[in-house]
């Protein structure tokens, strides 16, 4: 279903002390369209409740936990299983692995369905994915800016992520930066991004 996509369609970011490589054209225009309306429809969103200042409020977005069934991880306290493997997410795997060189056992989907909808500056640096993940992302929809930020402060950087895109991190980019996706006020379209990430297992087996 997915187009061969290789290593050197790959460009290095220059952050330093971060490991940063973008394909802008990971998948081609048509297979990007096919797939962001196959996961639109395909995919168990749901819209978790986040605690802040202890009031309950809906996450600013759409989104499914899924993977492997030993994948199960820990968030706010809650340990969440992930949703099975479709046939599409599952095939997206493939086509990102042969391209990053990296094995996946789990994918976050997020679905921004309007400029509304954003995410906050973190990084992916939970203890079960390990000191040096590497975690692939691909961007489907509407095209939005993703910052990065050096962990320590300091100026912050963007990119604006290609429909059909898939921006890796690796090393320690994690560890050095944050990231997040701001809200906009300009009008765009949905946009779905998929981050694939490898669990360590054997922490989570209580
Ligand atoms: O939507 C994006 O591009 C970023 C998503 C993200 O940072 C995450 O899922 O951890
Ligand atoms: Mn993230």
């Amino acid at each position: 279903m997915f187009e061969e996509s290789t290593l050197s369609d790959l460009q290095a970011l220059p952050l330093p002390q971060a490991d940063i490589a973008y394909a802008a054209a990971f998948l081609p225009a048509a297979q990007a369209d096919a797939l962001f309306s196959a996961l639109v429809h395909g995919v168990p969103w749901q819209q978790p409740q986040l605690y802040i200042h202890g009031r309950q409020v809906p996450t600013p977005r759409l989104c499914c936990w899924m993977g492997d069934p030993d994948t199960a991880y820990r968030y706010s306290n809650t340990r969440f299983l992930p949703e099975p493997w479709t046939a599409t997410v599952h095939g997206l795997k493939s086509a990102v692995e042969a391209a990053s060189g990296t094995a996946f056992n789990s994918v976050l989907l997020n679905y921004y369905r309007d400029g509304r909808d954003a995410m906050g500056w973190h990084s992916d640096d939970e203890p079960e994915l390990g000191p040096q993940p590497v975690i692939a992302s691909v961007s489907l929809g509407g095209v939005r800016r993703f910052l990065l930020r050096p962990a320590s402060g300091g100026k912050s950087s963007g990119i604006e992520l290609a429909h059909g895109s898939l921006l890796l991190m690796r090393g320690d980019t994690q560890k050095n930066y944050r990231h997040s996706l701001p809200r906009t006020a300009k009008p765009v379209d949905g946009r779905i991004n998929l981050t694939f990430r490898k669990i360590r297992t054997p922490a989570l087996a209580e």
